[in-house]
């Protein structure tokens, strides 16, 4: 089946290219020497999203010209403006918005012929061979090389190192025990990996360009986003065969990609973002998956839960409000005034002098946000060095770290008092090179800081002294993740 996947990709490409021609005469060669590697040759995607018109809905043409030219903010997208000129912009435009004759078809029959058992359930070990904590590893995804490596978190030494699919994506996603871990890829690989033994299980392609994936509260399945084709699939966890695929469209037929799938854990459910619908979708899980739809005024694709799961807070699309919906009354209760694209999808939650606050940094804008989860209101607004990512804290350490993923300051990580909610410290893992994504370790004592550089590193730091412990080299080490951390639904990480 591997075998007719190419083979319908060959195809597709090969008719793009003559679907091309018409577009302009230099589309082709501008699309294989500049876009290509990253959004695939057949225009289905790589690590960078599908360039088709049924993905394209919602950028437009305008807009992709603009987006050719400039750049993307907070994702890999360069701007070609230098090196393209304004007719080479529009030859390209046209052609990412000339329709495929035709486009692989992914539903039960080829995603069930990729599938494949490594490890029969029976043969599952017991313990652990290792004297590691398995509670307290770190999941170390290195996307400079597309690697793995398995950390032991109170030594740091690696226990493994493995190869992985291309371009993980998102945050991989644990079974309640700690034991098995699962990987999505953006082309659409999930890999059932068991942190025992240290051997991956079983692999299934369930779409051609996913977002990423979530693991039900049980740990019994697993949910697919994608991109293409616009489905949300539901996997066994077991042994990742197809329970349910959703073919994603509003109650009135429009078709929706799905920019993310989550899990919410006190509901039971999944609760996944439409990226061209005014929906959100909550797949309940009690008795066999169901769909409950949430009509909202505008699409939304980046969500905070509350750490009750009774109101979500999402991105509004002009990227200046976030928009709080109450889950259970399908209704959006409050928009709040959060210029500069906030990364909801990286929020972390704390006590604040008795009221539980949630903090995110800004994709567009150099600051941090902090707002009360009672009233939603904005109790204090941080400013940093540059726009961020991703920020981490841990119950047992007072302060709470952010990168400035973007902009001259990319070096720099900040520390923040949680008390007085300033900046108490501003560390240079490695001056000149990006510093991002921060993770503790189970116990609250370390905090690793990823060199975001193909010749990377993870920097250890005490999470009291602040001052470096160790450092580990590794290949773009895009995120860590903390065992306990995350089956724990610590209030530090992102869930
Ligand atoms: Fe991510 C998580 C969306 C670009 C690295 N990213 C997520 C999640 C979403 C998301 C919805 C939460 C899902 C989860 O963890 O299951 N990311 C998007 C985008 O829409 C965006 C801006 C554009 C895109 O290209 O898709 C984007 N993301 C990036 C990158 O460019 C990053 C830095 C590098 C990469 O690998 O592509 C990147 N995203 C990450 C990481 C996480 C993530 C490391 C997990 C964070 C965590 O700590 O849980």
């Amino acid at each position: 089946m591997q075998r007719l996947a190419v083979s319908l990709f060959a195809v597709c490409f090969a008719l793009a290219g003559s679907q091309a021609a018409l577009a302009g005469p230099d589309a082709v060669e501008l699309y294989k020497q500049h876009c290509a590697e990253c959004h695939g040759d057949d225009r289905l995607g790589k690590q960078g999203p599908a360039l088709l018109p049924q993905n394209l809905k919602r950028l437009r043409k305008k807009r992709a010209l603009k987006a050719i030219a400039n750049g993307r903010p907070a994702t890999q997208m360069p701007p070609f403006g230098e090196v393209l000129n304004d007719s080479e912009i529009a030859a390209l435009a046209d052609f990412i918005f000339t329709p495929l004759p035709f486009v692989p078809v992914w539903g039960e029959a080829e995603i069930d012929a990729t599938r494949n058992i490594a490890v029969e359930v029976d043969k599952y070990i017991k313990k652990p061979p290792y004297k590691s904590d398995p509670l307290n590893l770190f999941v170390v995804v290195e996307t400079g090389d597309h690697h793995v490596t398995i950390l032991d978190g109170d030594t740091f030494e690696p226990l493994h190192r493995f190869k992985s699919r291309f371009a993980l994506h998102g945050g991989p996603k644990f079974t309640p025990d700690g034991r098995f871990v699962f990987f999505g890829s953006r082309d659409g690989w999930v890999t059932k990996f068991d942190l025992y033994t240290l051997e991956v299980l079983a692999e299934v392609r369930a779409g051609i360009n996913t977002r990423n994936i979530a693991i039900s509260p049980d740990g019994s399945s697993i949910a697919v986003a994608n991109y293409l084709p616009h489905s949300l699939v539901i996997l066994n966890a077991t042994d990742l065969a197809v329970e349910k695929i959703y073919d994603v469209r509003s109650t009135d037929g429009e078709s929706s990609r799905v920019s993310a799938v989550y899990q919410a854990p006190k509901r039971n459910s999944f609760i996944a973002a439409l990226k061209d619908v005014p929906e959100i979708w909550e797949i309940r899980l009690e008795g066999g998956p169901k769909l409950r739809r949430i009509k909202t005024d505008e699409p939304m694709d980046d969500f905070f839960f509350d750490q009750a799961y009774k109101h979500l807070l999402g991105s509004s699309r002009d990227g200046k409000n976030s928009v709080v919906v109450d889950i259970d009354a399908a209704k959006t209760i409050k928009r709040i005034p959060m210029p500069g694209l906030p990364h909801l999808g990286s929020g972390i939650t704390w006590t604040h002098q008795g009221r539980q606050v949630m903090a995110t940094p800004h994709i567009k804008k150099a600051q941090v946000s902090v707002i009360d989860l009672a009233d939603w209101s904005v109790v204090k607004t941080i400013k940093t060095k540059g726009p961020g990512f991703f920020m981490r804290s841990h119950e047992k350490s007072r302060y709470a770290w952010t990168d400035v993923f973007f902009g001259p300051h990319k070096d720099v990580v900040h520390v923040i008092d949680k008390e007085s909610l300033e900046i108490v410290k501003s560390l240079k893992p490695a001056p000149g090179k990006t510093a991002a994504h921060v993770e503790f370790d189970r116990h609250g004592k370390y905090a690793i800081v990823s060199v975001w550089e193909k010749d990377g590193a993870i920097v250890i730091y005490d999470a009291k002294t602040l001052e470096e412990v160790k450092r580990l080299p590794m290949s773009k080490p895009s995120g860590k993740y903390n065992v306990w951390n995350k089956i724990t639904f610590s209030k530090g990480t992102s869930h």
